[in-house]
């Protein structure tokens, strides 16, 4: 066959040996046939012409479509790798495990399993080094409802969350019967009050010191319980903590029930004459101290001396599964790192992620991870965590991220102390760029308590994050901003038995894990990290 010894048809020669019948065709036509032997290897010029058209064709696609406007897809292709589905099967497991657990994930409760299931999936699919940090945490629980009557001498049975309560972490839970009351006013300044021994101290909150310290001092001074009395501009008792917020192990803690009542009831013990006034108090709580603990998966690229960490809370309240709340964004910062796993990519900047315990019982995962790595404070359990307090540049938090009735809410960077501030406001607006490139509404929060970014901007470090809201209602403003119901809670479900999967609002999610994936991976990517936070002035 000539056209196959013509050299110019080499490189097609693969493609039309394999056409083998073309040749089975050719030997079994009538020899001298020229002009048929003449016309095919016209046709088989043409085959090659057409294939380096085509070629031609592509590249040229290739070049003019490379100069087109990139889509948003190309430009962010971190956040389009992210399933939301995904995150759902986490959660999915989080909720079997919930039920497998007395329906919740709290400390004493399904957390251990919860963060099973993290580290398992971190092993097979993640791109980190696992470490396991613990600590002790006291658990709160109520057992019954109290029960508080006062003879004056006429007696009343006080109504339990509408004229009196437990304070959280108030005592172990006790019976008192018939005791007398010793008035002490200011409950910081108890050593200018008489005998408190085996009497119901019946104080004021006090600024001057903290309601665990004053309850605590008349603990020590023998008093059976202490009733700590609201002031007027409140209608409702309140369910405080009485504990050190930052409590660690060795720390006090209440034996003896601590109370709050009601202005109204609190008038009554102040003003009925002491000698006649008698107290039964009976409590049915406790408070056990458990080893719990937080899991950091520590990345094994980037500069480790601008760490990024990445933080979420894996246990719920004892009372519910907490699938929202705070399961939706332990789920997303799951999936986010294996999803940077699974496209291989290699930061800037190292990553940490980490899901905390024990936030429920008031932060103590992240406090603990900061008193350790910040201030060198160790438990018997302390060892190498892979990350140093120094080396970490900035903490990304993310809470509730799917609340049915959302907001979408970023945190306002102007909140964090002077010496976080330039760099959580910096982070503030990598969240609002994300909205506004999507043009989703949005609004700015506070980040001054309630989740684990506290002991980082405490302790000098920018933070910064976003969430959907909890039991706060919507206003008629917010509804026509941000749609979904007014009046209503932003999650009607929050603390709840019902925060389960059908608490989970799937645009939300959606919306909310792709912007904690933009923020995540445009921060890791950021060259000179630190100078870039430490930046006061900045267009947007
Ligand atoms: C499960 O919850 C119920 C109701 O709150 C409680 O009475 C029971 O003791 C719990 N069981 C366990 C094993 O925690
Ligand atoms: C952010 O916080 C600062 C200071 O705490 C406050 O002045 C400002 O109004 C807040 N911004 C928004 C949009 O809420
Ligand atoms: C964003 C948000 O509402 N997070 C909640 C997670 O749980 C803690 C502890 O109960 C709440 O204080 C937070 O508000
Ligand atoms: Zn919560």
């Amino acid at each position: 066959m000539s056209s196959l010894e013509d050299p110019i048809h080499t490189d097609e020669a693969p493609l039309l040996r394999s056409t083998a019948n073309t040749a089975d065709i050719s030997r079994s036509r009538p020899q001298g046939s020229r002009i048929a032997e003449w016309y095919e290897s016209r046709s088989r010029d043409m085959l090659a012409l057409t294939t380096v058209l085509l070629l031609l064709g592509i590249g040229l696609g290739m070049w003019v479509y490379g100069t087109l406007p990139t889509s948003d897809r190309d430009e962010h292709p971190h956040e389009y790798a992210l399933s939301t589905d995904r995150i759902r099967d986490h959660l999915a497991q989080f909720l079997d495990i919930a039920n497998k657990h007395n329906s919740s994930r709290s400390v004493t409760n399904g957390h251990a399993a919860s963060a099973e299931y993290v580290v398992s999936q971190l092993k097979a699919h993640g791109d980190c080094d696992i470490y396991k940090q613990s600590f002790m945490s006291p658990v709160w629980t109520v057992h019954k409802a109290p029960r508080l009557s006062v003879k004056a001498p006429v007696q009343i049975d006080y109504l339990h969350e509408t004229d009196f309560q437990v304070m959280r972490y108030g005592g172990q839970g006790a019976t008192i019967e018939g005791a007398r009351v010793a008035i002490v006013g200011d409950g910081c300044v108890v050593d200018r009050v008489g005998d408190v021994d085996g009497k119901i101290a019946v104080a004021r909150p006090s600024t001057s010191c903290s309601l665990f310290e004053a309850a605590f001092m008349l603990e020590q001074k023998g008093a059976s319980a202490v009733v700590f009395v609201r002031s007027a501009r409140f209608k409702a008792p309140s369910a405080a903590r009485v504990r050190f917020a930052d409590w660690k192990e060795g720390d006090p803690l209440m034996t003896i029930p601590v109370l709050s009542v009601t202005h109204s009831v609190g008038q009554l013990l102040q003003t009925a004459p002491a000698s006649k006034l008698r107290i039964d108090i009976e409590t049915s709580t406790s408070i056990d101290v458990v080893k719990t603990f937080n899991v950091l998966c520590v990345g094994r690229s980037g500069d480790a001396h601008s760490t990024v960490v990445v933080g979420s809370h894996l246990d719920s309240v004892a009372a519910g599964p907490g699938i929202n709340d705070n399961g939706s964004g332990s789920a997303s910062t799951l999936e986010i790192q294996l999803t940077l796993a699974r496209i291989k990519f290699r930061p800037h900047n190292r990553l940490v992620f980490a899901w905390w315990g024990a936030e429920e019982d008031g932060l103590l995962g992240s406090r603990h991870f900061a008193r350790e790595l910040a201030h060198g404070w160790k438990n018997r359990w302390a060892g190498d965590v892979g990350v140093r307090w120094e080396d970490i540049a900035l903490d990304l938090n993310f809470d509730m991220l799917a609340s049915p009735n959302y907001i979408a809410l970023v945190h306002n960077g102007t909140d964090a102390p002077a010496n976080a501030r330039a760099g959580s406001r910096r982070i503030q607006r990598v969240f609002e760029d994300y909205f506004v490139r999507h043009d989703y509404p949005y609004e700015i929060t506070d980040m001054l308590a309630g989740s684990d970014f506290v002991p980082f901007v405490q302790n000098g470090v920018p933070a910064g994050g976003v969430l959907t809201g909890a039991g706060e209602l919507k206003s008629i403003a917010e509804r026509s901003s941000h749609g979904g119901l007014a009046n209503a809670a932003l999650d009607t479900c929050y603390h709840r038995d019902c925060d389960t999967l059908l608490n989970i609002n799937m645009v939300a999610l959606d919306r909310m894990s792709k912007a904690a994936m933009y923020a995540v991976s445009t921060l890791a990517n950021v060259h000179g990290l630190r100078d870039y936070l430490g930046r006061t002035s900045f267009t947007h």
